[in-house]
């Protein structure tokens, strides 16, 4: 039976505080992944991401550019918005803190907080960080290269003095601590470490609202204050779902996917704000790695920026899908450059699985007139193809994908698009044209139901791609989910009138971009 259980996903919300740059781009892909494959495995999904709009952060660049936050952020927040659409990312909601149900949801979580004795009103004074959005304490403070005091992630840190309410974040230390050493909360199994050892080291309760800024949501009841962005932003997550009335099945959440600098806020902070309010925690919480231009990050300084949707533009939205899951192993730092999107794009989309569809299709158009062939009879080679393509979409791809292991699951698959190729080179059907007309016809069947199966396994990855080729096969929409491709559907398709006309090259080839070449 197949699980149809709720599958909630979620991913950051970005600030809007400029364009979204390539880490935008892989975390929602990645997250588009996942809940395409649950999809596929017939789980009931919701995708939510968003932009988080509040804060200093904001108020800041909009006037260092002379304009409302509320203004920067209708604009930016645009281009986020369209960026996902352009990479086909398939959510369910794109959430803006802006919005009237996020501001209630909010003051809805935090008077639980309230309810729970948790908040109360005192003078803090320490440093904070504007672009991490985050307050550290002196002990882990760096020294830069200048001597100036810089937060752990690098960025500069103010000190800050201001009437605050705070939360009792300390009296969560042995429940989050607990929760932290639950097996596959959070993964990978290095963050945990990390998360750990903070909160051995003691927690001290956090402030959770400011006074000298009001682009925010309001507290309640309290003239003056603004939440603290990041309750406010990881309110998000229930928003979406109605909270505070009825959320349906969909909470807990099944998996926050987030960047690895914001890990602390996502299993400390937030499951001591559920714990607070009452609200059951998230199942799953995964930190990716950091994609490097070339082994660098990206910074407006270096002029290495690159706009993710100028990428797709230029080598195809699916490549660039297809190269971020398949060139990084997912939970660690990758790197990325044109020539290396071109060579997987080229090599493995291209001429490995493309050459096998063209050659097997063009083959099925031009000598049987595309009408599907029958299968007469099986010999031990086409039953091990079966077996391994089999074990590829029942098994190894469904696994790693289960596990966020993208990278080995795009592997398994492409080891199984190699499996075909050589059955393609061995069996020659272009020599059994003549010389055996039957056999031919066999190994062309057992071409075709190999490579529907690929498509249909492959397509969380490279949705567009392969809806294309699968409109071509003739393969039925209730086909295209893995129960379906594995079941008896072949005989009837060949008996119908689908026709196989002249199919149209799935992944042109790509040339190096003239400045690397
Ligand atoms: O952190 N590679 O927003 P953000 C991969 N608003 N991922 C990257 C990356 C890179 N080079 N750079 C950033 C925020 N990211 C908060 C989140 S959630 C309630 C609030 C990831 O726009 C980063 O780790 O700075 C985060 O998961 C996401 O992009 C948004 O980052």
């Amino acid at each position: 039976m197949a699980d149809t259980s709720p599958f909630y996903i979620t991913t950051a919300i970005s600030y809007p505080n400029g364009k979204p740059h390539i880490g935008h781009a892989y975390e929602a892909i990645a997250a588009d992944v996942i809940a395409r494959f649950q999809r596929l495995q017939g789980r009931r999904v919701r995708f939510q991401t968003g932009t988080d709009e509040h804060g200093l952060k904001m108020a800041r660049k909009a006037e260092e550019q002379g304009r409302t936050p509320a203004d920067l952020a209708d604009e930016m927040s645009g281009y986020f918005r369209s960026m996902c659409d352009a990479l086909d990312v398939s959510y369910d909601r794109f959430i803006r803190t802006s919005e009237p149900d996020h501001h209630r949801a909010s003051q809805a979580i935090w008077q639980a907080m309230e309810a729970s004795g948790d908040l109360y009103l005192d003078r803090y004074e320490g440093w904070y960080s504007v672009r991490d959005e985050a307050y550290y304490d002196a002990s882990e403070l760096v020294e830069g290269e200048g001597g100036e005091k810089l937060s752990p992630q690098g960025t500069p840190v103010e000190w800050t003095v201001e009437e605050s309410w705070f939360f009792r974040l300390s009296k969560y230390q042995d429940q989050l601590l607990a929760l932290l050493k639950t097996p596959g909360f959070l993964e990978p199994a290095s963050r945990r470490n990390e998360m750990i050892a903070f909160v051995e080291q003691g927690l001290r309760d956090l402030s959770v609202s400011r006074t000298s800024f009001d682009w925010g949501v309001k507290v309640p009841g309290s003239e003056g204050h603004v939440m603290y962005v990041w309750v406010d932003a990881l309110t998000n997550y229930l928003t979406g779902l109605g909270y505070p009335d009825d959320m349906g099945d969909f909470w807990p959440a099944s998996l926050h996917l987030i960047g690895k600098d914001i890990v602390r806020f996502h299993t400390i902070y937030w499951p001591a704000f559920l714990m607070s309010a009452n609200l059951p925690l998230p199942k799953h919480v995964f930190g990716h790695g950091f994609l490097l231009n070339r082994g660098q990050k990206e910074s407006k300084s270096l002029g290495n920026v690159t706009d993710p949707v100028e990428l797709a533009e230029r080598f195809g939205v699916d490549a660039l899908r297809y190269f971020l899951m398949r060139e990084v192993a997912f939970g660690q730092d990758g790197s990325y450059s044109p020539e290396a999107i071109v060579q997987r794009a080229n090599g493995e989309l291209g001429n490995a699985f493309g050459n096998l569809a063209q050659r097997t299709l063009g083959f099925i158009a031009k000598n049987l007139d595309g009408y599907l062939p029958a299968i007469r009879g099986h010999q031990e080679a086409d039953t091990a193809l079966f077996e391994a393509v089999d074990q590829a979409i029942a098994k190894d791809i469904p696994e790693a994908f289960e596990n966020l292991a993208l990278q080995q699951g795009v592997e398994a698959w492409l080891q199984a698009v190699f499996a075909c190729n050589a059955y393609i080179d061995a069996q020659a059907p272009w020599t059994l044209r003549k010389a055996d007309p039957e056999r031919m016809e066999t190994v062309l069947a057992t071409l075709y139901i190999c490579i529907a199966q690929l498509a249909v396994a492959i397509s969380p990855v490279i949705p567009a791609s392969s809806a294309k080729l699968l409109d071509t096969l003739g393969i039925p929409g209730d086909l295209r989910n893995l129960d379906g491709i594995r079941s008896h559907w072949y005989s009837p398709l060949a008996e119908s009138d689908h026709r196989i006309i002249a199919p149209a090259p799935l992944f042109p080839r790509l040339e190096l971009p003239d400045e690397a070449a």
